[in-house]
């Protein structure tokens, strides 16, 4: 008999780490953490196993459902956007072959024990790209299907792959002499720029925003890659789990579609200064923009129109910008610098 998991790929991520706290305070969620790196110490007594591997390698994943029965699959490993524009072939392997093979695994184990599979994907305002700024200051709210031209290979593979799980769960061999679903109960949130309290992002193009309030409660100068008008959505990390597990636990029936964006407070790089410089009154933060890296960022919009997650299945932030730095990034970043110290 086969033990019932919920399969978390790319655990060892900013995502991976609240989403695998989360899940250690639910009693009837078992799971498995698979990520190229062996998981950080503190979540290994947080998860029924961790695997080590690769999503590229599709002997692991059989593997894995020889031992487990996937029930629901958190699928996070990607190469961000601005580590994607530096090697866009292993970023498209890794970003769309990778959630290609877990939808097929999803759709095997659909059919295997005869239920549906939870496939939750994270999507990202990387699926945008607005033409230039003009346009950006007059559609300041975007809704989920104007401008889905992205500029980046990460933003391309995101917009793919929610197609991709939009034909899985709607249209899957659709031609077939007895059309059945496919089983895999797919659903995506495209997240803004999300910051973190206790982990730092890696190779992403809004982590100036992490980048600054860190380094300014570690006490480091910080040389900002944007200019200080530079403006995008950014969420609180507990926001950001709290509408996956608000998503994933929706009744099916409320979804009016299977890709929704979800916004909480939009800052420029400038009012995140001067924040950051009311916590943190000797920080040194200075503006060096990277012509390329505020390119991307210009082509990401200002904030999104997050309606349809409001009214199908409940979405409020619990943290707009005052109670986000105010409540949770401050104090919690505060204490731990302190406590490294
Ligand atoms: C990135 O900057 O690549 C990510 C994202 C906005 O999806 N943080």
């Amino acid at each position: 008999m086969r033990r019932p998991v919920t399969l978390i790929t790319g655990a060892n991520g900013e995502i991976g780490h609240g989403l695998i706290e989360h899940f250690s305070r639910v009693a009837d969620v078992s799971v498995v953490a698979l990520d190229l790196k062996p998981l950080d110490e503190g979540l290994q007594g947080k998860v029924a196993a961790t695997v080590v591997g690769d999503i590229l390698e599709v002997d692991l994943l059989q593997r894995l459902v020889s031992e487990y029965e996937l029930r629901a699959i958190y699928h996070l490993a990607a190469l961000l956007s601005t580590r994607a524009e530096y090697s866009p072939d292993t970023a498209h392997r890794v970003n769309v072959e990778g959630t290609l093979n877990l939808l097929k695994l999803a759709h095997e184990q659909a059919v295997w024990h005869g239920r549906p599979v939870l496939f939750m994907f994270p999507s990202s305002i990387a699926v945008y790209g607005l033409p230039d700024l003009e346009t950006k200051a007059a559609c300041a709210r975007v809704r989920e299907v104007d401008h889905n031209f992205p500029t980046t290979m990460y933003g391309c593979n995101k917009l793919y792959c929610e197609q991709l799980g939009r034909y899985y769960a709607q249209y899957y061999r659709q031609l077939s002499a007895e059309p059945r679903t496919s089983g895999v109960d797919f659903r995506a949130l495209r997240f803004p720029g999300l910051i973190s309290a206790t982990t730092m992002p890696t190779g992403g193009t809004s982590d100036f925003a992490p980048e600054m309030i860190h380094a300014a409660a570690a006490g480091r100068p910080y040389a900002c890659f944007v200019g200080e008008h530079a403006r995008l959505p950014f969420m609180a990390m507990p926001d950001a789990i709290r509408a996956l597990t608000q998503l994933a636990a929706a009744p099916v029936s409320r979804l009016r579609q299977r890709i929704y964006n979800i916004g909480a407070f939009s800052l420029s790089a400038g009012e995140i200064r001067r924040r950051v410089l009311a916590a943190f009154p000797g920080a040194e933060i200075t503006f060096q923009p990277d012509r390329a890296r505020a390119a991307i960022v210009d082509s990401w919009p200002a904030d999104v129109d997050d309606t349809a997650a409001r009214q199908d299945w409940g979405w409020k932030p619990e943290y707009d910008a005052d109670r986000a730095f105010g409540e949770y990034l401050v104090p919690t970043i505060s204490r731990y610098y302190a406590g490294q110290a």
